[in-house]
């Protein structure tokens, strides 16, 4: 059951669907003013494990940190860093007893949990604020009860289940051709090719660049029959540029944020200096979504959304010297531009004029969700959307990415850890840069990466401008790479079916051992993960490892899949150390659990999802299956297959 209770006069963030019944007490903090804030205290026995606040550093389990919710684009981010791109204020404390807590304000928080071993929690926050308190019988059953409260998922069509192969630097139709043709030459598996933001004509939001792409539209064609897609990227910022028409709009009808002089504010990013849209206002936000019928009707059904924090370089307040002295770190305990330049930055939000610090973290929310909601009335199937700033309830809208992170192996055992906590707000559609954008990804790295992105909904190659090229076929040894790929187009019914019911049912896909298994050895546990109802995967996240320790909390089937196709054994429970060969992927299926698998393809156009196998002991598996299109998604697309 949840509660809620209400200080102050809290924006509506939009993050729960559903009220929770009211309440005028606290059951697990107890509450005090301090200056202009609330701070907010629960004490922990040694026992707790606290659980949650979706994308952000260190453990699975977060004691010990301290952390900041105020979405921040930090490419250079390490287990030290406060803030992420992202905001999801949810704890769940599992110990003797079971609780959830959710801050629902757009506003910083601050969360110090057992921080320097306090034996407490304690968050400090806007006095703004709508609590809400969540119980339930296991740590589970408390993320399942705030799954219920934001609502389902985005569900995006099966290509975008498929692999993505990106890089900041594909600038025309032959860089892209080159990588569509590796791929395919190399018999390595592909959907789509992400355009970041050398296709548009100098960083125009919603124009093409037509002598890189003179005829996208023909192109987009051409691709789609060789089962590619195209996703382009858009920025949060639009270029002060009269006679574009995105520009002219904006400036026209007052949908841009403004200045203390309440002038439409001015910042630099990557088009030069750039106005913000105001995505607090509902007909911005109407006016911005349809812009993405410039892409659409090239026959574009997919995007990412960029620096969405928003990112912002400079500005004529904080001006570019100011800029310079603090790029090599940003760190959100420092003072750097974008936080000075939010003081100057405002919304109107319901015709009243509002400070961005206090709403800093719903921005890029809302940006998803403007897109979304057009995107759904524009295109008669599902797309594809992902973002890089959230706040909890964008996850209905569309899916996130992790951000900048780099090509090393701390960066794949940090999104590993990330996976659950990000699935426990609802980010259903997640996954990371795989093989890290910023830094150099060796040939090792990149098949450990991939072995595990394998799982992950979100499943695509992306690096950075001027590091050494990541795209599968460049490296040594395809066949290695063509192997750990098409595990994933053999598993798409799985992970498919298992995605789908848990958006269908408000569960998640990806959930930390302890959710399930309750022996303290699976409660602590940091780099084994459950995907779907039958699936335990354990990556390996070590450089040079020929093998792992892997924990067996019961009795599983272990299946192995390298260039010789699967192996499967029946593996008692406990503690065992697991060979496994960079180019193979082992992971485990549950006693008394079914995995389907198919012939797998080039692409997942090529995919028969009716056609599969059940892998396991089990005797059925409920398969969800579609289209891969409609938007009519539900139970009723689940068939029951017996194993034979
Ligand atoms: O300032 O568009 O996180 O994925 O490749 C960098 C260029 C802007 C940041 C994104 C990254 C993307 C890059 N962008």
């Amino acid at each position: 059951m949840a509660k809620q209770i209400i200080f102050g006069r809290p924006y509506e963030t939009g993050a729960l669907v559903k009220e929770a019944e009211t309440t005028d007490t606290l059951e697990n903090w107890q509450v005090e003013k301090f200056n202009d804030k609330l701070v907010f205290r629960c004490k922990l026995t040694e026992n707790d494990i606290v659980y949650g606040l979706g994308e952000q550093v260190r453990g699975i389990n977060k004691r010990g940190g301290r952390y900041i919710s105020y979405n921040t684009d930090n490419p250079n981010h390490n287990d030290e860093s406060p803030s992420l791109y992202g905001s999801h204020n949810l704890l769940i404390v599992d110990g003797e007893r079971h609780f959830g807590v959710f801050f629902d304000t757009p506003a910083r928080v601050l969360f110090e949990i057992d921080w320097q071993n306090s034996g407490e929690i304690v968050v400090t926050c806007d006095p703004n604020v709508k609590v809400v308190e969540l119980a339930g019988e296991s740590a589970y059953a408390v993320a399942k009860e705030f799954l219920s409260l934001i609502g389902q998922s985005h569900i995006p069509p099966l290509w975008a289940f498929g692999f993505g192969q990106s890089r900041w630097g594909y600038k025309n139709r032959k860089d892209i051709d080159a990588v569509a043709d590796g791929y395919r030459n190399a018999n390595i598996p592909l959907d789509w090719i992400c355009m970041d933001i050398d296709y548009m004509d100098r960083f125009i939001d919603f124009t093409v660049n037509s002598k890189r792409f003179p005829d996208l539209k023909g192109y987009a064609e051409t691709l789609k029959q060789r089962g590619i897609r195209l996703v382009p990227i858009i920025d949060a910022g639009v270029k002060i540029e009269p006679g574009n028409d995105t520009y002219d709009q904006g400036v026209k009808n007052g949908y841009f944020c403004t200045n203390h002089e309440g002038e439409p504010f001015k910042a630099a990013v990557w088009p030069g200096m750039t106005h913000f849209p105001d995505f607090f206002q509902p007909e911005a936000r109407e006016w911005f979504g349809n812009e993405y019928r410039k892409l659409t009707d090239l026959g574009i059904e997919g995007f990412w959304n960029d620096m969405n924090e928003p990112a912002i370089f400079y500005s004529e307040y904080t001006g570019i010297l100011n800029a310079l002295a603090s790029a090599p770190s940003i760190d959100s305990e420092k003072e750097t531009n974008a936080y000075k330049d939010y003081r100057n930055f405002y919304h109107n939000i319901d015709g009243e004029r509002v400070l961005h610090d206090k709403v800093h973290n719903l921005y890029g929310a809302l940006m998803t969700r403007a897109a979304s909601e057009q995107l759904n009335k524009i295109l008669p199937s599902r797309f594809l959307l992902f973002s890089r700033a959230s706040y909890v309830g964008a996850h209905r809208y569309g899916g996130i990415w992790t951000g900048d992170n780099g090509s090393s192996w701390d960066h794949l055992a940090r999104n590993v850890r990330q996976m659950p906590s990000i699935n426990m707000v609802g980010f259903l559609y997640s996954g990371a840069d795989t093989g890290g954008f910023g830094g150099n990804c060796g040939r090792e790295l990149m098949l450990r990466w991939l072995a595990f992105s394998v799982f992950t909904p979100l499943m695509r190659n992306h690096s950075a401008i001027l590091t050494k090229r990541q795209e599968c076929y460049r490296y040594g040894g395809q066949e290695d790479f063509q192997s750990v790929v098409s595990l994933r187009y053999k598993l798409l019914p799985y992970i498919y079916s298992e995605f789908v019911k848990a958006a269908l049912s408000g569960d998640m896909y990806i959930k930390p051992l302890g959710f399930e298994y309750s022996d303290e050895r699976s409660r602590r546990i940091e780099d084994q993960l459950l995907v779907g109802e039958s699936i335990m995967i354990a990556p390996v996240i070590e450089k040079g490892a020929k093998s792992r320790t892997v924990w067996l909390p019961e009795d599983m089937t272990e299946v192995r899949y390298d260039t010789n196709g699967f192996g499967c054994e029946k593996i008692p429970k406990g503690l065992r150390e697991v060979k496994v060969a960079p180019n193979e992927v082992v992971f485990y299926i549950r006693s008394g659990k079914c995995v389907p698998i198919c012939k797998g393809a080039q692409c997942t156009s090529e995919i028969n999802l009716r056609d599969v196998v059940l892998l396991g002991d089990g005797k059925e598996y409920r398969q969800y299956i579609d289209d891969g299109f409609t938007k009519n998604v539900t139970e009723n697309n689940i068939v029951v297959l017996q194993k034979k």
